[in-house]
């Protein structure tokens, strides 16, 4: 084992060093320390395919991993320099959306530490999701250059090129690398492509994006979900570009390994998260034909490698594209896709389940159930309603192929690396051992009884409370109170998460406030925490924050209301953003629409970390309530049977609660009250009115009384310090499920059989 010494990689004195230049020693460092690692190999690789990797910063994460964290910070400590202010210099590569990328990261960090051989393929973008801010009380995008800064140096340049041709032009890829630690364990890599045509200057004239600029475009930004009908081709583009470089890839190592391809199945297994890595699967059968394999073989060793990942069931996130643009990108699929679609064609007559409708239009996720030999949903209740609903008449051709695979999280960077002193705390009382092998955190359960043990836990989060005030004040100047309740709801900006319930609730609270007497008013402030991005087409999303962020300004210059609620938008929510924030909350909202949201993923960095969940019975929150018990989680709201009923039974009328519900009303109302529109833009604030009264098409109305009782009830039960605490333990100790080790573990066992 080399000593590896940081000063080493630098040509000067560290005291001496720029941030770049110490940044770029470090990288250099753990590099170095990763290729001594080694790399996880093996006759059968892991083909992760994902449009999006959410990794986040790296540089921490490694230095982790690698064993070498307290060194390198011992080292630069000594030098008189910190590695947070490096931690700070470093750009997140914002890779992917939300949870869908995250989780392609977390699996990464999973497999690498199983020893499992894996690769991630995906795309280089050269800007991740797009940068918020905020003016006029409205959300801005910008492109988010994470590239800049010489920080592209985490992405190795390798020798490989694949030629993928486009209809109406052919582009030479280059395969770049990324290192993705394992803890305390050999690597596996993240392998994203590029073009070197990409032209970063077309951001200036994108408005009248032409197709001719393909290859000046591919691989410049990450899609943002609902973008606008122009981009919809060139996300096409950029979906063949990815499924085609890992198609090749995949069978020039598994030759490599000693495939005849007939056995392809013994070397890889393929998993496709969501659909957009879809067209892989008409892509090796079209690869394996060049190679002299015929269509009906082709077909039987393409669906024993692959496997499909559904990460939702809203309607408008299935992909379906034009069998012309799909003519347009790769015309080559053409023929196979109909032979696909002939086949399925032959065999059923439901026209649920064809792979292109009769409008010509071809659905991926058909193309995944019949061409793979499994399909997994997200949660036990997210496969529970794709067997009984969403996806039923597959589930009767294909039963065997149906199975759950529950989300989870890297406990690596969702506590060891963004909790220091959770993790101090645990690790003092029962070893390290809990972070290769989650379940032992129930070790803790016992000391839900040792008071002293809970006050040490209060003291946790009170320190983390006061360094993500510091973190908010030197991020954007806002200031919070560190005394008061957290309360927390941080994931993308969609209506079936609902952050118009959370927005309505505070608006009723900010209601009440006005009508108190003094002795009736709370003891604890309470601080309600938002952190969302909305897609930037996505008008009724960029409305909800509009209305937050305006509200927060009508609260804030009340001199007695702000005494006791703050509202707050953090900018620009990230990764990063997340990993302050998670540690610091008290309150973990997970309020989506029952049935709606596949697992939710925060629900459970969340958990891990203390907070205790307040949430319907939708995704992973039932398995956390089975878990943790009712004492330990506050539910509310309609289940996910009375929401799938209510829309079977197309009844729903929004204007029969709010003329029921006199507070329901005046906080409807209240979005288009004066001290609102004073603040903010009534042409915004009218239509997310008019919006929840005359649509909800994610029904707040009918949950929102519950939710209020409910809410009412955890903050009072916030009073008792000592019991919250004891919640507070036992969430984290019945965390364990939730590491993402097990998923992938499971994952293993079921579907790859990597070993
Ligand atoms: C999830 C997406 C998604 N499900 C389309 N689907 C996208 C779909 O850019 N697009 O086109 C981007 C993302 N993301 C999320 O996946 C679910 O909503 C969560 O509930 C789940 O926890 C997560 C991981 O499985």
């Amino acid at each position: 084992m080399t000593e590896f010494s940081l000063a080493s990689y630098a040509n000067k004195p560290l005291a001496e060093c720029t941030e770049l230049e110490l940044f770029n020693a470090l990288l250099s460092l753990t590099k170095d320390a990763a290729a001594e690692k080694g790399y996880n190999q093996g006759k059968k690789r892991l083909y992760y395919i994902s449009a999006e990797f959410l990794i986040g910063k790296l540089l921490s994460n490694n230095l982790i991993n690698l064993g070498l964290y307290d060194q390198v910070r011992a080292e630069l400590a000594e030098a008189g320099r910190d590695l947070a202010e490096l931690e700070e210099f470093e750009n997140e590569p914002s890779l992917g959306n939300g949870g869908l990328g995250r989780l392609a990261a977390c699996f990464l960090d999973s497999c690498a530490t199983l020893g499992l051989p894996a690769s991630g393929v995906g795309l280089a973008y050269h800007c991740g999701l797009f940068r918020q801010s905020f003016d006029k009380n409205k959300q801005y995008e910008s492109p988010d250059y994470w590239l800049r800064w010489g920080q592209e140096s985490w992405m190795r340049r390798t020798p490989k090129h694949y030629t993928v041709n486009f209809g109406n032009l052919s582009v030479t890829s280059t395969m770049y690398q990324i290192d993705v630690t394992g803890y305390h364990s050999q690597c596996d890599t993240l392998n994203l492509f590029d073009v070197d045509t990409v032209d970063e200057r077309v951001i200036k004239n994108r408005i009248n994006f032409d197709k001719s600029q393909v290859a000046k475009n591919l691989t410049l930004f990450l899609y943002p979900d609902d973008s606008d009908e122009a981009g919809r081709i060139l996300r096409v583009y950029q979906e063949y570009f990815m499924v085609s470089n890992a198609a090749q890839l995949m069978l020039d190592e598994c030759v490599e390994r000693g495939s005849n391809l007939h056995d392809l199945a013994d070397y890889a297994a393929v998993q496709i998260n969501d659909t957009h890595p879809t067209m892989v699967i008409p892509e090796l059968i079209r690869l394996l034909g060049e190679r002299g394999i015929g269509f009906d073989e082709a077909v039987q060793i393409v669906r024993d490698t692959c496997a499909y990942t559904n990460h939702t069931i809203l309607a408008e996130a299935l992909e379906c594209w034009p069998l012309s643009f799909i003519e347009r990108v790769a015309p080559q699929l053409v023929p196979i896709i109909q032979q696909l679609d002939a086949f399925v064609r032959g065999q059923y007559e439901d026209d649920f389940v064809q792979v292109i409708d009769q409008w010509q239009n071809v659905h991926m996720a058909n193309i995944d159930i019949h061409f793979s030999h499994s399909v997994n949903g997200v949660a036990a209740l997210h496969t529970k309603i794709l067997e009984d609903s969403e996806l039923a008449p597959f589930y009767k051709i294909y039963p065997e192929k149906f199975n759950n695979k529950t989300n989870g999280i890297t406990f690596r960077r969702w506590m060891v690396e963004c909790n220091p002193g959770l993790n101090k705390l645990v690790s003092g009382k029962i070893g390290e051992g809990w972070k290769t092998d989650a379940e032992q955190l129930e070790q803790l359960l016992p000391l839900a009884d040792d008071p002293a043990f809970l006050a040490q836990l209060d003291q946790v989060k009170r320190t983390n409370k006061q360094t993500f005030a510091a973190w908010l004040a030197a991020h954007q100047g806002t200031v919070v109170d560190p005394d008061s309740v957290f309360d927390v709801q941080s994931k993308r900006l969609h209506e079936y998460k609902r952050q118009q319930l959370n927005l309505l609730w505070a608006i009723r609270k900010y209601q009440r406030l006005q009508m108190l007497e003094a002795d009736e008013l709370p003891k604890h402030k309470v601080t309600v925490i938002f952190g969302a991005k909305a897609a930037p087409a996505y008008t009724i999303a960029k409305d909800i924050i509009h209305a937050i962020i305006c509200l927060g300004k009508v609260i804030e210059a009340d001199p007695v209301a702000s005494k006791y609620l703050q509202v707050v938008m953090i900018e620009n929510y990230n990764v990063t953003a997340a990993q302050h924030l998670i540690p610091a909350a008290d309150i973990s909202e997970q309020i989506s629409l029952a049935s709606k949201e596949a697992s939710g993923t925060s629900n459970m960095k969340f958990m891990l970390n203390g907070a205790i969940t307040l949430g319907t019975m939708d995704g992973a929150n039932v398995e956390i309530a089975e878990l943790v018990g009712e004492d330990n989680i506050y539910t509310f709201g309609d289940s996910s049977d009375e929401v799938i009923a209510r829309y079977k039974r197309g009844d729903y009328n929004p204007r029969s609660y709010y003329e029921k519900d006199e507070e329901l009303a005046a906080a409807v109302d209240f979005l288009t009250s004066d001290a609102m529109l004073a603040q903010g833009d009534a042409t915004n604030l009218n239509r997310l009115h008019d919006e929840l009264l005359n649509k909800d098409w994610f029904m707040t109305f009918p949950d929102f009384a519950d939710y209020c009782a409910t809410k009412a009830q955890v903050l009072k039960d916030y009073e008792d310090r000592e019991a919250w605490q004891r919640k507070a333990l036992v969430n984290i100790s019945k965390a364990g499920y939730f590491s993402s080790d097990r998923t992938i573990a499971q994952y293993e066992k079921d579907i790859w059989h990597l070993r």
